[in-house]
């Protein structure tokens, strides 16, 4: 019997995917573009399952049934379209193809179309969940061909990790929906960590608590509001030693930060909409800043660094850092389902924030209680124009904002930089005054540029003629 789905791309994402399908009783075919990582696949995990291991796309794509179902787990970017190419050649019309990679959603859309012109069918699937994730049970998001993914849905389904009996696999929309859908997660994964950062080092910096004992109040947070994978992990990572020298693990490690770029491109999409997720972009100006070290030492010395003489902090300041994180993560998720709520309406997808809340629960890296919040929120206020608008959101941030705005306070006195605790308090008192200080802003415009503004009392644009006799013409 022929195989029920390939897999092509077997380093440390694809191999695990493979492994999980065989483990859950598919067949499951197998390729690479260097035949050693296939043959090592088979060698170590042969007995898990129904490999079928190939050596040429030609042999691999023989070998499954139709219609053809080929996961492609490679490195984003150009090495997708060669193997896409090179698959869609053997392939024949009916076919699904699956990119399971991190695709930027735009190259999933012109793929999708130039696929469809050649009835190839193509879904964009974001998987989350690292090496361990793929392996166990991911959380899933795929888009694109809805008819083929109804095809493949009960096997891709089962390969998702499920939280109470509800797989986090779901369809989200056409073309690019799925991979736009995991690229914003990722963005509210960039800023959930900064904010994690930034609370780490308050404590470290002005209340001079020690990684292992930062560590153990992380561990406390777990059983509150902040329950999540990445508050867990960060607790696991604030207590490891390092077993070359004894010291805390962090304290070793360069505070150079890297990226792969989806961090960066939800900023850009953001920016392209129109939309203001300040603690994603914060979140990646971090990261940039962290990455200039020369620029940072040479700072350091000519403006000299952090002039702090850390304090005492009792449990009522470090539950106020924990309030601030919490009302910061609030903002992050309210942009980032902002952002998808402005890219639907732009690009059609018709996407579901409770379906999307529902997914993310269990299996990714930004899996946490409160998005089990969310989902309620959803449910019932599919419409709801802001998170912060729903109940629980919103008493939850009115209960910590005077906290919030302490830490604030006692970053900026003690020279710590804070950008995306101040710039999601930035946001929110910027987006809870509905007449805000932009009439000066079209004041400014108006005067340079003529580029007109509209007024209080009346309808219609106008402008002022500034240099001549200062009278107000109707634009
Ligand atoms: P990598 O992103 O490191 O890619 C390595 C794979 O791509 C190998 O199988 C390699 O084949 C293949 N490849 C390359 Br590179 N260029 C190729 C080309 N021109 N033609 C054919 N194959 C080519 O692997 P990964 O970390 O397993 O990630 C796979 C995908 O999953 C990526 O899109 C990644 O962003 C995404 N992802 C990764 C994680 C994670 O935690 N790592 C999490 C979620 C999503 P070779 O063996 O012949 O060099």
């Amino acid at each position: 019997e022929l195989a029920d789905l390939g897999v092509t791309g077997l380093a440390v994402m694809g191999a695990n995917l493979a492994r999980n399908a065989a483990r859950k009783g598919l067949r499951v075919a197998l390729h690479n573009r260097t035949d050693e990582k296939t043959d090592r696949l088979v060698a170590e995990h042969g007995g898990e399952g129904d490999f079928r291991p190939s050596h040429s796309v030609a042999d691999f794509v023989a070998s499954l049934a139709v219609p053809r179902v080929v996961i492609i787990m490679v490195k984003a970017g150009k090495p997708v379209d060669g193997v896409i190419e090179e698959l869609a050649e053997h392939m024949q019309p009916g076919d699904i193809i699956v990119d399971g990679g991190n695709s930027l959603f735009e190259d999933t859309r012109r793929r999708a179309a130039t696929l469809a012109e050649r009835q190839l069918h193509f879904v964009g699937m974001g998987i989350s969940g690292g090496e361990e994730g793929a392996l166990e049970g991911p959380s899933m998001m795929p888009g694109g061909s809805k008819e083929a993914w109804d095809r493949i849905a009960p096997m891709v389904t089962r390969m998702a990790v499920s939280v109470d009996g509800t797989p986090c696999c779901a369809y989200m929309g056409p073309d690019g929906a799925g991979h736009y859908v995991k690229m914003v997660h990722n963005g509210i994964e960039y800023a959930d960590m900064q904010l994690i950062t930034e609370a780490y080092d308050l404590l470290r910096t002005v209340y001079g608590r020690s990684a292992a004992e930062i560590g153990e109040i992380f561990a406390g947070w777990k059983s509150g509001d902040l329950d999540s994978y990445l508050i867990e992990i960060t607790a696991a990572v604030l207590a490891k030693k390092d077993p070359a020298t004894g010291n805390a693990l962090v304290d070793m490690i360069v505070d150079e930060a890297e990226q792969k770029g989806t961090g960066r491109w939800t900023a850009q999409s953001a920016l392209e909409l129109g939309v203001p997720i300040t603690a994603i972009t914060e979140a990646v100006f971090a990261r940039a800043l962290s990455g200039r070290p020369a620029q940072r030492r040479a700072a350091e010395k000519a403006l000299g660094g952090l002039r702090i003489e850390p304090r005492q902090a009792g449990q009522a300041e470090i539950d106020k850092i924990r309030d601030a994180l919490y009302a910061s993560k609030i903002i992050a998720y309210a942009q980032g389902f902002e952002q998808l709520a402005v890219a639907s309406r732009q690009y059609d997808w018709n996407l579901n924030p409770g379906l999307i809340a529902t997914i993310w629960r269990g299996g990714c890296i930004i899996r946490a209680r409160f998005l089990d919040r969310i989902r309620e929120g959803y449910d019932s206020h599919p419409d709801a124009p802001s998170l912060l608008l729903q109940d629980y959101f919103r008493d939850a941030v009115l209960k910590a904002e005077q906290a919030w705005r302490d830490v604030v306070v006692l970053a900026v006195q003690n020279g710590v930089a804070v950008p995306a605790f101040a710039s999601s308090l930035a946001y929110y008192d910027g987006v809870r005054r509905a007449r805000g200080p932009a009439n000066l802003l079209q004041g400014l415009r108006d005067y340079f540029g003529a580029h007109t503004y509209r007024r209080t009392d009346r309808e219609g644009s106008y402008h002022i003629r500034w240099s001549q006799d200062g009278t107000e013409i109707k634009g």
